[in-house]
């Protein structure tokens, strides 16, 4: 089990980097390098991260890492996993870091050749539900409703359930975290580190900027996300699917805050009408009965 005290006090992500006040993804970062230490390289296409790495030689990260364009973490994750084991290196961790935008859908070609071949890597999708970098634009990522500057009404259309569609690859390990349950994030990233071949983990990142809440509440909006169903907490191993702690007492509808709550918090849902809430709770009820099945096969 792992506990906070147990975490290294090494930091890797540097103080005084320009990340947003209160971004879910820099402590993401910071708990992925206290999780994994410093023997990885970082493949890190065009996103926030981008900006929060900083230039060379101001880099905010005290970890190798490898800036490719913005479809091609999965492609050149491969490369550095092939060079690596050319050398004779074994001890080296690769981790493909990418923004929604970069995974549900520029990317996907390329992570899903990765998982096709069981590349032997760890790609991680942070996911702040829009193109956070070019100024929040939808992607396939953005929840129904949700404004962004390409959906100033509000999105017409459902997340993608990426997690799923990359257990349908078959790969060893599949699973989903928040940074406002980091003890489950550092146990699934270390897990995910002693398992052979293509490993994928989807983080839901709280963005202030881009959903308009207070830089201070990045971890009360995560937690809302959990409680109320918008967000489950799930690893896929070798195909089982298991739901994780609090998630896994979430099943029955009743136990799950309503997701208004979630929603009433964030400037990006503040023009949903009656409607649309009780669209997007009908589709977290449906989602989560999707998981029950999924539970009993
Ligand atoms: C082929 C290509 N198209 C567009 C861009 C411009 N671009 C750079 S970052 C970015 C958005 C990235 O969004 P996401 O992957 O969700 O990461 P975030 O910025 O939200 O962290 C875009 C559109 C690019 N670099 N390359
Ligand atoms: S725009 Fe959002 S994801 Fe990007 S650095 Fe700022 S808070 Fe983080
Ligand atoms: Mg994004």
């Amino acid at each position: 089990m792992v506990t906070i005290k147990e975490l290294p006090k090494e930091e890797y992500l540097l103080k005084g980097n320009p990340a947003c006040a209160g971004c879910g993804s820099a402590i993401s970062l910071r708990l992925l390098f206290k999780a994994l230490g410093s023997r990885i390289i970082m493949i890190v296409p065009a996103c926030c991260t981008t900006v929060i790495q900083g230039p060379y030689p101001y880099a905010a990260f005290n970890v190798p890492m490898l800036n490719i364009v913005f479809e091609a973490t999965g492609a050149a994750a491969s490369g550095v996993v092939a060079a690596l084991k050319r050398r004779g290196i074994k001890d080296v961790t690769v981790i493909g870091w990418a923004g929604d935008g970069g995974t549900v859908d520029i990317g996907l070609q390329a992570l899903s050749g990765a998982a096709e071949r069981g590349t032997d890597f760890i790609y991680i999708c942070y996911d702040n539900e829009a193109y956070g970098n070019t100024g929040m634009q939808r992607s396939g990522a953005t929840p129904f409703g949700a404004w962004t500057t390409t959906t100033p009404t509000g999105k017409r259309e459902h997340k993608k359930n990426m997690p799923l569609i990359m257990a349908a690859h078959g790969i060893p390990y599949v699973a989903t975290a928040i940074p406002s349950y980091p003890l489950d994030f550092i146990r699934k990233l270390r897990k995910a580190k002693e398992i052979k071949g293509t490993k994928y983990i989807h983080i839901l990142s709280p963005c202030p900027v881009g959903w308009r809440f207070p830089h201070n509440k990045t971890i009360e909006i995560g937690r809302l996300a959990v409680q109320t169903g918008m967000w489950a907490l799930f690893e896929i191993e070798n195909g089982k699917f298991k739901l994780n702690p609090p998630s896994s007492g979430l099943l029955n509808k009743e136990k799950r805050k309503p997701v208004r709550e979630y929603l009433k918090l964030q400037g990006r849902f503040r023009h949903l009408t009656d409607q649309d809430i009780m669209e997007i709770q009908r589709w977290v009820d449906e989602t989560w009965e999707n998981y029950k099945k999924m539970i009993s096969c």
